[in-house]
């Protein structure tokens, strides 16, 4: 099937219309335009969100059009645990994801399942995300997490909130560029965001913005930041070539993500990735191995800050796990286990990497009554999916962390939970993710007290990825008076300077 250049779908086969043949028997919202379709109250700038409201409405399968295409929304876990079965359905390069194509390319993550180099970046990478390379990552980790408590001590000395999204943001790009590529961004030496962060926002929020454009119009209505975008895309391009032509003269670093990409040849075949391949995969990694990191760990620094309680049990884990280590090693962050339920529990209500689309093989039946030709496919919606009431119970919209806690988790159904994704293309830096994030959170529960602002309500933002805009924390410095500081671990009272 022919492709579209720019959005990657295939032609005439954007909508819903000819991959479901009984489409009509899928719920849609009630006021419809001629022409603009399920446009009524939407906010262009916040198209989950609306589609998380829809889909309240509609029950756990539903469409929407908008500008002449129809797209098919799946949220109710039935239906989710169906798509997971990868003899039927596999990845839909579409819509957020087929927008980053001129970013991206063929890298891992915006490749067609079809593409030679998905399969060979796949197998050339994934020992880069084995255990034994986690902990080879460990220390760099440990470093730049330090950098942000240097960053986060000197705001609080000088009587300032932080701003978590950027901080986050900071340090995520940080850990994903030293530890990844042997590259520092200085985002912490720096009042105002790295130019390739900068870059970088911008070619996610122009990819998203076309997706609430009609189509036709679009080269039009968007002229200007298109143009922006190829400057911010040329931005990309020109980091990028520094960071390999700075690895190439110093003939090699320390067996990282850039080494195996320029010197590892693939087990069997023996083939490497091409030069213009790499590029593509160290623009991929730098924006995947960050966004939605740096997200996870803002909402869960949201709800540690509005649950004293849940706040306290983690800091008390940490403290008796840790003691008074100052750099915990590999082993000790593996045995956080409460703090990375308070991980999931962040990710399940506000999962940052918020939907991914699924595709039919070929022509079957969605859970036994959705027909759907091949190529037909649909988003699953993380959020929703993640607050189904059959599966979370009427109290789903609830923080609690013990939903993750061993015996619930076997309790449920699988494909309940899919932060990650699902099948051959979830996601691969899974692992590395969890890992940094639950370092960063014991860190910082053990150094500072967390004081929210009592006036906040949680918006959250949206460019591909989700954030919690605009949240600032107050600090307070924990320190251990002389009499507990040697309080046998287990009480929670020991505090760590
Ligand atoms: Mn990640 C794919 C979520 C962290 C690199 N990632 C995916 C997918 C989801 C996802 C969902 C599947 C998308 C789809 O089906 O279209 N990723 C996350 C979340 C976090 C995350 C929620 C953090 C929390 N991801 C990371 C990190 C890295 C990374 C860290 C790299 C170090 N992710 C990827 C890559 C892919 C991916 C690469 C594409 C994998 C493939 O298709 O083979």
């Amino acid at each position: 099937m022919a492709q579209t250049r720019e959005t990657g779908l295939p032609k005439g086969f954007r909508g819903a219309e000819q991959g479901w043949p009984e489409l009509d028997r899928i719920p849609h919202p009630p006021r419809r335009l001629p022409l603009l379709g399920d446009v009524i109250g939407v906010d262009r700038h916040r198209p989950l969100q609306d589609s998380m409201r829809f889909g309240r409405e509609l029950g756990p399968i539903f469409r929407r059009r908008a500008f002449g295409n129809e797209f098919v929304f799946v949220w109710g876990s039935r239906l989710v645990a169906d798509l997971a079965d990868e003899a039927r359905f596999a990845k839909h390069v579409g819509l957020g994801v087929a927008n980053l194509r001129p970013v991206a390319g063929d890298g891992l993550f915006t490749a067609y399942n079809h593409e030679p180099n998905w399969q060979l970046a796949h197998d050339v990478l994934a020992p880069g995300f084995s255990r034994e390379a986690m902990e080879g990552y460990h220390g760099m980790m440990l470093e730049v997490a330090e950098r942000l408590t240097g960053h986060w001590d000197r705001e609080l000395a000088a009587g300032r909130t932080v701003d978590v999204p950027g901080d986050m943001t900071r340090l995520t790009l940080e850990t994903i560029a030293r530890t990844g590529f042997g590259h520092g961004f200085g985002s912490f030496e720096r009042d105002r965001p790295h130019p390739f962060v900068t870059a970088m926002v911008g070619t996610l929020t122009y990819a998203q913005r076309l997706n609430s454009v009609p189509t036709p119009l679009a080269p039009l209505l968007l002229r200007g930041a298109a143009r922006r975008n190829e400057a911010d895309i040329a931005r990309l391009n020109r980091t990028v070539d520094d960071v390999v032509a700075a690895r190439r003269r110093s003939g090699g670093g320390d067996g990282d993500l850039l080494d195996r990409m320029l010197e590892t040849a693939h087990p069997r075949t023996g083939e490497r990735l091409s030069a213009e391949n790499v590029r593509k995969q160290v623009i991929t990694f730098l924006v995947a191995g960050h966004e939605t990191t740096s997200g996870a760990l803002s909402f869960a620094l949201y709800y540690l800050a509005r649950h004293p309680d849940v706040a306290a049990r983690a800091r008390a884990e940490v403290d008796r796990i840790w003691g008074d280590t100052p750099r915990p090693g590999y082993d000790q962050v593996a045995k956080l286990r409460y703090v990375r339920r308070v991980l999931d529990e962040s990710l399940r209500l506000w999962p940052t990497a918020p939907a991914y689309a699924r595709e039919a093989r070929h022509d079957t039946v969605l859970a036994g009554e959705h027909p759907m030709r091949r190529g037909a496919w649909t988003l699953v919606l993380l959020p929703l999916l993640h607050r189904d009431p059959q599966v979370w119970g009427a109290d789903a919209e609830r923080f609690d962390p013990d939903r993750f806690d061993a015996k619930a988790v076997r309790s449920r159904p699988a494909h309940t939970f899919k932060p990650f994704g699902t099948g051959a293309r979830a996601c691969i830096g899974r692992q590395f993710a969890l890992h940094e994030a639950t370092l960063v959170l014991g860190l910082l529960l053990r150094r500072y007290e967390l004081r929210p602002d009592p006036d906040y309500r949680l918006r959250v933002t949206e460019r591909l990825t989700v954030m919690p805009e605009g949240l600032r924390l107050g600090l307070e410095r924990r320190t251990a008076p002389a009499t507990t500081a040697a309080t046998p671990a287990g009480d929670g009272s020991l505090t760590i300077g």
